[in-house]
Order: structure tokens, then C-alpha cells, then sequence
């Protein structure tokens, strides 16, 4: 292959750049990516997953400020509240100052109300997977389009009982298979039902048993973040499990409409981060972090399943190769 020699080499300024004459334009380069994604719009893809009647479905439609997955039956408002019995995905666009976000929301069934609970964790690891095979299938094709439609799960919100006392043995087993396959964030559910003083016991007990466990939650690390985002991450690190409230409900406080729930003590209100840290969870979520969560989805992730996938085929393919000349 001919190497490109440059036709002159540019004086070295003592800067790191040359200095320039004129104006180029290629400064423009940000403009026309933004306006290139912008139209392409961005895809996130979130899965809820923990025991029974924790408050998944409806945590969801309180992050997104939409109903996004049915929690009542269809036809009359005091209709019992649906438990979710499948895995379930949901996709819908959501528009905010013409930046469309396409979103994918898998809620799972609550596990581990059964007699026996062994491998009840099979069928949603195994959509996670199925997720990884059908990009690669997607990719290896020979006529491969364009843009590959992701449906790769970005980030998976684990939700803890607020027990006060610890992770539940199948909780471990569970959060530890997952963070193998996908980003999880830990959230205590109903966060509502603990004082201020069990919440922060609470957050802590988890972590130390988090660590003690080997459970690699996300954020990560990587070597190639800047001081700040190691900062963000950190900080993030301090906050998680976020204790979180949901309501699908408004009520209101002090004259305005909020989401909350009415209790016989008083309101919650879910916005409020003296009440819960429902926001911090939010602005992790769709402020902070979104295309990390991304990225890190197919860089480690994902990356690490492609590598496995791809080094079985070549051994199967070179074992093929030998029984035919054995032959
Ligand atoms: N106190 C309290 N109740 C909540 C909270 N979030 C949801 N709930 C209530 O808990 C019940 C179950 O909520 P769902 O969202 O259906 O729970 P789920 O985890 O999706 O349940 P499954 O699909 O059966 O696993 C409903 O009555 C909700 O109103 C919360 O933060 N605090
Ligand atoms: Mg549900």
C-alpha cells in the first residue's frame, strides 16, 4: 500500500496547532453533526427489573412525565392495578426542543414470589442477550444497512425492597448476572415507607454489600475520561442506590400541581429532593448520563459478547475445516 508523504511540512509554531490566515469554516463541524443527529433523532433503551409490586411500571411513566405502560386495567379508573406477567417492550417517541428521543422501555415481570425462584432470571438475561445476537446478526450481513436499529438495553434499573435490613440472597445472585450483561443502576423502591435516618443506613448497607458481593455497578471508569467526568461519576457513586418514589398521581402543594402520593401523614412530593431522590435519578439519567450509558453499552457490553461470539465461530469454523482434510 503507498503511504502519503505531506508535500511540505508545516513550521512548528512552538503552539500546539498552526496558526491559520484566514477563516476557514471548518469550526462548523459541530453545527452540522448536531443538525445530522438531530434529525437522525437518538435511541434509548431501559429496562425495570425486581421483585413483585415495587413500583416498576409506574416508576417508568414518572421518569418519562408520560403514561408510558399501562399499570390499571384499560376501561374504569378504580380498575385493579395490573401486575406485569410478560416481558414487554414498549417504544415510543418523545420530543423535547426538536430533539426526538426514541425510547424503548422493557418492564419484566417481578421475579422471586415463587416456590422455587431457581433461574427465574434466565428469560430477562436472555432478552438482554437476544438484544446483543440480533445487532451482531445485523451487522455481519453483507448488505448491512445504514443505520442499525438498537435495541440493545442501555441501562437496567434494579429495584431494591425497602426493607431496611439488606439485599435478599437472590437479589445478589440476580444484580451479579446482570452487571455482567448491562449497565445496572440500583434504586430502593417506594423509598417513601423508610425515615430519612433507615433511607441513609439503608443506601449504605447496600453499597458495602454491592462491594463485598464483586457487583460492578454501573457508572465506570474508563482511562479515557477527563477529570470532570471521573468527578460526575464519583459523585454519582455516593448517590447510588437512589431512593426513589413514583406516582402516576398529582396532587397539590402550595397551589401548584405536583406528582405525589397522599398518604394519612402528609404528601410526597416526588420532585422534591428533600422528599426522595427521584431527580437526582432523573437528571443521572437523561442529563447526565444518557450517552454514556450508551456508549459504554456497546463499548463494553456489548463488545465483550461480540469478541466471545466472534472468537466461537472461528474455532468452530476452524474445526470444520479440519474434519474435512481429516476426511
Ligand atoms: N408507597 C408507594 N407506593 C408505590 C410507589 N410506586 C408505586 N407504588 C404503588 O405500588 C403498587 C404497584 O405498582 P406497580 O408499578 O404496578 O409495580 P410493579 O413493580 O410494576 O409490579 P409488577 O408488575 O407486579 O411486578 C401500585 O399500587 C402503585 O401505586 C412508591 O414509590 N411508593
Ligand atoms: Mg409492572
Amino acid at each position: 500500500m503507498a503511504t502519503v508523504v505531506p508535500a511540505a511540512v508545516a513550521p512548528t509554531t512552538g503552539a500546539d496547532h498552526t496558526p491559520l490566515q484566514s477563516y476557514v469554516g471548518f469550526d462548523s463541524i459541530t453545527k452540522q453533526i448536531e443538525s445530522k443527529l438531530l434529525k437522525r433523532g437518538f435511541q434509548f433503551n431501559v429496562m425495570v427489573v425486581g421483585q413483585t409490586g415495587l413500583g416498576k411500571s409506574t416508576l417508568i411513566n414518572t421518569l418519562f412525565a408520560a403514561h408510558l405502560i399501562d399499570t390499571k386495567g384499560r376501561f374504569t379508573s378504580d380498575a385493579p392495578i395490573r401486575s406485569t406477567t410478560e416481558i414487554h417492550p414498549v417504544s415510543h417517541v418523545i420530543v423535547e426542543n426538536g430533539v426526538k428521543l426514541r425510547l424503548n422501555i422493557v418492564d419484566t415481570p417481578g421475579y422471586g414470589d415463587q416456590v422455587n425462584n431457581d433461574n427465574c432470571w434466565d428469560p430477562i438475561i436472555k432478552y438482554i442477550k437476544d438484544q446483543h445476537s440480533a445487532y451482531l446478526r445485523k451487522e455481519l450481513t453483507a448488505l448491512r444497512d445504514r443505520y442499525i436499529v438498537d435495541t440493545r438495553i442501555h441501562c437496567c434499573l434494579f429495584f431494591i425492597n425497602p426493607t431496611g435490613h439488606g439485599l435478599r440472597p437472590i437479589d445478589v445472585t440476580v444484580m451479579k448476572k446482570l452487571s455482567d450483561v448491562v449497565n445496572v443502576v440500583p434504586v430502593i423502591a417506594k423509598s417513601d415507607s423508610l425515615t430519612m435516618d433507615e433511607r441513609d443506613l439503608f443506601k449504605e448497607r447496600i453499597r458495602a454489600e454491592m462491594t463485598y458481593n464483586a457487583i460492578r455497578a454501573y457508572p465506570f471508569d474508563s482511562e479515557d475520561y477527563e477529570a470532570d467526568e471521573r468527578d460526575a461519576n464519583e459523585r454519582i457513586r455516593t448517590l447510588i442506590p437512589f431512593a426513589v418514589v413514583g406516582s402516576e398521581q398529582s396532587v397539590v402543594i402550595d397551589g401548584k400541581q405536583v406528582r405525589g402520593r397522599k398518604n394519612r401523614y402528609g404528601i410526597v412530593n416526588v420532585e422534591n429532593e428533600s422528599h426522595c431522590e427521584f431527580t437526582h435519578l432523573r437528571n443521572f439519567l437523561t442529563r447526565t448520563h444518557l450517552q454514556d450509558l450508551i456508549e459504554t453499552t456497546a463499548q463494553i457490553h456489548y463488545e465483550a459478547f461480540r469478541s466471545k461470539q466472534l472468537l466461537a465461530l472461528k474455532e468452530s469454523s476452524s474445526k470444520a475445516q479440519a474434519s474435512q482434510q481429516a476426511h
